[in-house]
């Protein structure tokens, strides 16, 4: 049987993809159950309405919601489901994903959207605050997390300078 979805990866546009392919790749890495889609807040606002009302009743337990410029969609996300929205702030073309990043970080009190760095790290930090959540009533998850973060250790603890010696 299909495993329910539990973390939806959405984002503005199709060029978002470069950036948020690290957040799939993660949930991958972990075998968490996901769905990517494009869900642009000025130019599908009814589908983003749709995505969020509906974000609950079919189980999910983040959004992953990735967006550059004028960055509503995290933001509008928030305001129509109380699921967990984690936002990704892209790097836009102009002015290198600031104004990203300060439109989805600055949401008004009462109405949280986490958010990450701009670009590839926030986009894998968010799919990998989305596996601690979960590993939350998941102890075999939690292993797996633990796990990883010993992988990281040990890479750093290997390295040697100059890089590449
Ligand atoms: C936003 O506008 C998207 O999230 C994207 O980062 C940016 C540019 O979109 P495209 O013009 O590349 O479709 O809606």
């Amino acid at each position: 049987m299909k495993q329910a979805i539990q973390v939806g990866v959405v984002m503005g546009s199709n060029s978002d993809w470069e950036t948020m392919r690290n957040a799939v790749e993660i949930l991958q890495q972990f075998g968490i159950a996901h769905e990517a889609r494009v869900v642009s807040a000025h130019r599908m606002p009814d589908e983003l309405f749709a995505y969020a009302e509906s974000a609950a009743p079919r189980g999910l337990a983040a959004i992953i919601a990735g967006a550059g410029g004028a960055a509503h969609l995290p933001g509008m996300l928030a305001a129509k489901t109380t699921v967990p929205v984690l936002g990704v702030p892209v790097a836009s073309r102009h002015l290198q994903g600031v104004d990203s990043l300060y439109s989805i970080v600055q949401m008004p009190k009462g109405v949280p959207v986490a958010t990450f760095a701009i670009g590839n790290a926030g986009a894998a930090n968010a799919a990998l605050f989305a596996v601690a959540m979960l590993a939350v009533g998941d102890p075999a998850l939690r292993a797996q997390l633990d796990a990883f973060r010993l992988r990281q250790t040990e890479a750093a603890q290997a390295m040697t300078l100059p890089p590449g010696d």
